[in-house]
């Protein structure tokens, strides 16, 4: 008995520690063929979701801001914007998270309504709200959130009221009046006025309303007339002059999105908007010339700042804001291909293998700010890097700057990376990260919450949980862990920058309807007269509900959305003008040669009036 006894409990013990074994190497070995199973690590994802929603529900259910260990949320004004439910509407649907969906559409549905007296921030509300809605409404094709995006987008357009059509840093949702920023000498953000164009273009296909394309483009405008050196932007603007303020330059908090936004609009309008591919390839070229760096002993690539503008020494700061440029470059390279295809393709050359290998660099130096910060392996908000041939490590952590709000830049690059590359890597580090994050993020009670210090033992963690945890990080992680690559394919579909995906559509109706003021060549007469007569016409949301803004149904996951029909080569589009014209012309000399014989024939003079005036 005893002799059976000892076997069995050592048996027992072998296969106990065997499944133990096993478990643990289906967290950690992340090695190429090794033992992940990318569907079971896509569930992982999903559970933190679950969970992180759980708490907010029961916590701080339809406020705006949730503090995960006080167990508490609260109200950025009298009333709630819908910040964390609107937000994150997509990532439930990508997820098919159905229960929490119908929670969320009822609260909106019954709860929700902009209409008081309130400041809000015009970007941070277009993006994650506007933005939210919108793609909530090309997934499910649900009219409730496009009728919402469409009264938020009324009430923030008036933002854009200001002498120069750069958007006031707030505005008031009752009155619909700009408000210039209370800080930095009432200067706007640059980043901030330049990212709502996604946005605000989508409204206007889904409308029909010009005004939204208008003023959203104008901006662009107004920023390019600036002609600023190698394409690189100050991070302020004045509404007040369109003039850019001071000449702090860098591609973290308040300078980022503008360039992302060139190239994603580039691509929004499937590749027909050639002016900003222009701005895009000059600031990027600005980038290479003014603000890389690297660091030693590793050699990682970053990119500095300017704080003096172009000329003056290079800063090695770089915020984890500036992660997205891994992401931003190999979408701008491939234009959202694999990277065999891009590299197949006629348009390849040499400048674009040098811009994809950039983002590579970039998005590698961002995995380091992760791995290399112990004990967390999360990255902190700001690092410095160290470029002194004597330094022992690449980045050192100013001690204001060692938290960590579980933002998505570096995850975002990684799932580009990966789609386009197919390279296992990005996988493997997106685990190792999404693993620190469940682990050290994660509050006694079992909700999310940021960290205050990713480098004490144990991280320190901090009360708050940033909206964009859910529309952003998990999405990211969860894309990052798909395999079907059409689900949001990259060609068809442009990522807001907060993660919201929207189509790519062709701009029909809408025009390019600016040009460079001080490049010779325009680059964007495109419009026959003809079409801007369509447009005016349009204008009005309601002229346009039955008219084919839907001619590309939003689709459910299920069924990947589809591309829009690619836009026509231009010669056609010539030719059927042209066709167009000279049928009209007939037409035309039909007409008077009618009116002629009836003249000639002796008929009533007012009778062929009024026919003509009918
Ligand atoms: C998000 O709101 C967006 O990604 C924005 O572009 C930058 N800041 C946060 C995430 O870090």
């Amino acid at each position: 008995m005893l002799l059976k006894a000892t076997v069995l409990g050592a048996a027992f013990y072998v296969f106990y520690y065997l499944g133990w074994y096993l478990k643990y190497q289906v967290q950690v070995d992340t090695s190429p063929g090794g033992a992940v199973d990318w569907r079971r690590a896509q569930q992982e994802v999903v559970q933190v979701f679950r969970d992180s929603w759980r708490h907010y529900e029961h916590d701080a259910w339809g406020q705006d801001v949730y503090k995960p260990l006080s167990q508490r949320g609260e109200n950025m004004g009298p009333k709630p914007l819908g910040w964390m439910i609107v937000d994150s509407l997509d990532t439930m649907m990508l997820m098919g998270l159905e229960d929490e969906l119908k929670v969320s559409r009822a609260w909106i549905k019954n709860e929700l309504s902009y209409d008081f007296d309130y400041d809000v921030n015009v970007f941070e509300t277009t993006i994650r709200m506007i933005g939210g809605f919108l793609s909530a409404y090309y997934l499910s094709g649900d009219e409730l959130y496009l009728d919402k995006a469409v009264d938020l987008g009324d009430r923030i357009v008036g933002g854009f009221d200001s002498p120069s059509g750069i958007p006031y840093a707030s505005v008031n949702l009752k009155t619909r009046r700009g408000k210039q920023s209370h800080a930095d000498g009432g200067a706007s953000s640059t980043a901030e006025v330049a990212t709502l164009q996604l946005e605000f273009k989508y409204l206007a296909k889904l409308t029909g309303e010009a005004l939204y394309w208008e003023k959203a483009e104008n901006v662009i405008k107004r920023l390019d007339d600036n002609n600023v050196q190698d394409g690189l932007v100050p991070i302020f603007v004045r509404p007040d002059s369109g003039r850019y303020q001071g000449n702090y330059i860098r591609l973290g908090s308040r300078g980022d999105t503008y360039y992302e936004y060139l190239i994603k609009q580039y691509l929004q309008t499937n590749k027909t908007e050639d002016i900003y591919k222009t701005m895009y390839d000059e600031s990027l070229s600005g980038i290479k010339k003014h603000l890389l760096g690297h660091s030693e002993p590793n050699k990682l690539t970053f990119i500095g700042e300017l704080e003096n503008g172009v000329g003056g020494p290079l800063s090695s700061k770089m915020d984890h804001l500036v992660c997205f440029v891994g992401g931003m470059l190999a979408l701008g390279a491939t234009e959202g291909k694999s990277i065999d295809e891009a590299r197949r393709s006629a348009r390849w050359s040499p400048k674009l293998e040098q811009d994809f290998t950039l983002a590579k660099e970039m998005t590698h130096t961002c995995w380091k700010m992760y791995e290399d910060v112990e004990p967390s392996g999360l990255s902190p908000e700001i690092v410095v890097f160290n470029t002194d041939k004597s330094s022992t490590s690449d980045f050192y952590i100013k001690p204001m700057d060692k938290h960590n709000l579980q933002r998505p830049e570096t995850i975002e690059s990684l799932f580009v990376l990966y789609r386009i590359t197919k390279d296992p890597i990005y996988r493997e580090w997106g685990y190792k990260m999404f693993k620190s994050f469940e682990k050290y993020t994660k509050t006694p009670n079992g909700a999310y919450t940021s960290l205050k210090d990713v480098t004490s033992t144990p991280p320190k963690q901090m009360d708050n949980m940033e909206s964009f945890w859910l529309s952003e990080t998990l999405k990211y992680f969860y894309l990052l862990f798909e395999d079907d690559d059409s689900v949001l394919p990259l060609d068809q579909v442009v990522f807001s920058t907060e993660a919201h995906p929207m189509p790519v559509f062709d701009k029909g109706r809408f025009k390019t309807g600016w040009s460079r003021a001080h490049h010779e060549k325009s680059n964007a007469q495109e419009a026959h007269p003809k079409a801007q007569q369509a447009q005016a016409q349009e204008a009005h949301p309601k002229a346009q509900e039955n008219a084919g803004a839907h001619q590309d149904k939003p689709k459910v996951l299920e069924n990947a959305p589809a591309a829009e029909k690619p836009a026509k080569p231009a010669i056609e589009q010539l030719k059927e003008i042209k066709d167009e014209l000279e049928s009209e012309v007939k037409q035309q000399a039909q007409h008077d040669s009618d009116i002629a014989k009836k003249l000639k024939s002796g008929e009533n003079v007012n009778k062929i009036l009024d026919e003509l005036i009918e």
